[in-house]
Order: C-alpha cells, then sequence, then structure tokens
C-alpha cells in the first residue's frame, strides 16, 4: 500500500486521467470515478474515463447513483493511471492513444500482470490478492485519508459484487471492505436493484446458439466445451461452466479478428494448477494478439483463423495436462 501512495502522490500538482478497460464493468468505472475522486485531493486536474465502452451493467449502475463516465478521454494531460485494467490489450481500439501517449502511464490494477505492459510503463503495481479492484481503491482511500460519499460507496460496492460474482469468489477481508462501505452509507439493497438488467432477448438467443453449436472433448477425464459466437462469449462460456464443463472456450473470428473469452470450474483449477490467465497470455502471443486474466476466468483478442485458434487452445491444455497427469502418476 506504501507504494500506491508513493505513486499517487508524486502526481501531486499534475493534470490526471484515471482510465479503465473497454467494455467497462461495474468494477472498472467505480474504480476510475473514486480514483479520480481521492486524486482530486492533490492534482491540478482529474478526469475519469473508460476505454471504447461501457457494459450495458455499468450503465445501469451509474445512472442509478447519479454518474457519467467519459468514454475514450482526451489525453491532453501529464499521466494516465491505468485501473481495473493489466494491459493495453484491455483498451480495445482506444489502446492505441495509450500506447502514443507520452507522459507518465501508472498501471495499477488486481489482474495477473501483464510482461509486455509492465516493462513498458513508469508505474506498475498489482495486488492480485485483492477480489476487485474497488477494495483496493476503498483502501487507497482509506490510506489517504480521503471520505466517500453514500453514492460512491455505493459505486464501489457494486464492483465488488460484479468482480466476486455476488460474493462467491469474495475473500474474507471483502465482508470487511462491505462493512466499511455500509458504514460509509453504501446502499445495499439500491446497488443490487440497479444491477437487475432487464432480460435480453438477444443475449437469450446468443446464449442459445453457443450451445447449439458447443463441441465437447474430454482429455485426461475432463470436459471441455468451445463454441463459435460473436457477442456475449464470456456469459456463454459462464453458463457452460454451470452445466458442468471443467473449462468453456467461446469465441470468434470476425474478417481475420479473434477473440476468446475462457472460464472454468474452481476444483478444475485446484487440481490442475492451470490458469487461464497464463492460457489466453500465451495464445495471444501466438496469435499476434493479447490476452490474460484470472485464473478462472480469462480472454485473449488476435489474428488469425478461429479452427486454428481452437487447435492451439487444445494443444496447449494436452501440454498442461498431460505435465500434471506425468507428476501424478497413473491412478
Ligand atoms: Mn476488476
Amino acid at each position: 500500500m506504501r507504494e500506491v501512495v508513493e505513486a499517487l502522490r508524486s502526481l501531486s500538482g499534475k493534470r490526471v486521467v484515471v482510465l479503465c478497460h473497454h467494455n467497462a464493468d461495474p468494477d472498472g468505472v467505480a474504480s476510475a470515478l473514486v480514483l479520480a475522486h481521492i486524486l482530486r485531493r492533490f492534482c491540478r486536474e482529474v478526469k475519469a474515463g473508460a476505454a471504447e465502452d461501457v457494459s450495458l451493467l455499468a450503465r445501469s449502475v451509474l445512472s442509478e447513483f447519479g454518474y457519467t463516465i467519459d468514454v475514450n478521454p482526451s489525453l491532453n494531460c501529464d499521466a494516465v493511471v491505468l485501473v481495473d485494467t493489466s494491459g493495453f490489450g484491455h483498451l480495445g481500439s482506444f489502446g492505441e492513444e495509450v500506447r502514443k501517449f507520452r507522459g507518465e502511464i501508472l498501471v495499477i490494477d488486481h489482474h495477473r500482470p501483464n510482461e509486455e505492459t509492465r516493462k513498458s510503463v513508469n508505474v506498475h503495481l498489482v495486488f492480485e490478492h485483492y477480489a476487485s479492484e474497488s477494495e483496493l481503491i476503498f483502501d487507497i482511500a482509506r490510506e489517504l485519508g480521503v471520505s466517500l460519499s453514500p453514492e460512491q460507496a455505493s459505486l464501489l460496492l457494486s464492483g465488488i459484487i460484479s468482480d466476486t460474482a455476488h460474493f462467491r469468489l469474495a475473500k474474507p477481508e471483502t465482508f470487511r471492505t462491505v462493512w466499511e462501505l455500509i458504514k460509509c452509507g453504501a446502499d445495499y439493497n439500491r446497488v443490487l436493484a440497479s444491477m437487475k438488467l432487464p432480460e435480453d432477448r438477444s443475449k437469450r438467443i446468443a446464449l442459445l446458439k453457443a450451445v447449439e453449436r458447443a463441441e465437447l472433448k474430454r482429455m485426461y477425464g475432463y470436459h471441455f466445451l468451445c463454441s463459435e459466437l460473436g457477442s456475449f462469449e464470456a456469459d456463454a462460456a459462464a453458463v457452460m461452466v454451470r452445466i458442468g464443463a471443467d473449462a468453456a472456450f467461446v469465441g470468434a473470428e470476425d474478417k481475420g479478428q479473434l477473440k476468446l473469452s475462457a472460464r472454468a470450474r474452481e476444483d478444475f483449477l485446484e487440481e490442475t494448477g492451470i490458469h487461464l490467465g497464463e492460457m489466453m497470455e500465451e495464445l495471444g502471443h501466438r496469435f499476434e494478439g493479447s490476452g490474460g486474466g484470472h485464473a478462472g476466468a480469462a480472454s485473449m483478442t488476435g489474428r488469425g483463423r478461429f479452427k486454428d485458434l481452437k487447435r492451439e487452445l487444445f494443444k496447449l491444455l494436452e501440454q498442461r495436462l498431460s505435465r500434471v497427469h506425468a507428476l501424478r502418476g497413473p491412478d
């Protein structure tokens, strides 16, 4: 925590943009907006922004608590602080703008670190043990003695709820932060209500298509589902894991652009030591793109054919599993 505070204090008097990843989720927008609020204490001018676009869920939370966030903010500033974003690859089309930015770049994140990004930024601080960036931002506010409004506390609470999948992935410390946020005036019921989106017909149809096209593979006693879908890939992969796949991979190819989302069961990850974020990073490299994420939820983008991506993916999975199998010996 001391390093973060020092890094942020070094921005005193500067013009700063706090930026989160594309298709920004509640954790991303809450982190960007609240960190911007914190920095206003000692920076000259601070803006919060999201790269490329803001997710429906995050937009719903923002409007409930009376906030808006700039999409693709102008980078006419001295420093950019990336929050909830492990690499330039997660900034979508806005990534190029940030790559070209000549000022200081700081990364304060809770995802698996991206090595390439680490090398090209000025400050790179990653706290993987935080279940959400919102908890990290809350600790920074406390450390710097900045108080939060009830609305800001509610935003952070929505970030926690979203990133922990409604507390399923929460750490024991998460509940301490939630209690602190409630004491700041966060309204749990209002947050929950704002995170309940009306059923989306296009999503339902997309998920059904993903199921229709899914292919089941068995390896070393594990079951994997893979499917091709151009939207709601992460949701589709999550559904497949929920119905019993050890891991699921859903993605698409569009004019040579590849994307893939991966999800896995907790027990599969524990047994095999597989880290999807690491696998997606590797695949990103192999397909001239980038990838990363958490052990059980990750994604990549790149260039090429989907069938080649699928082949490489299962080759990689086979390699990892055969190694685990060899270590463990025949059952
Ligand atoms: Mn996050």
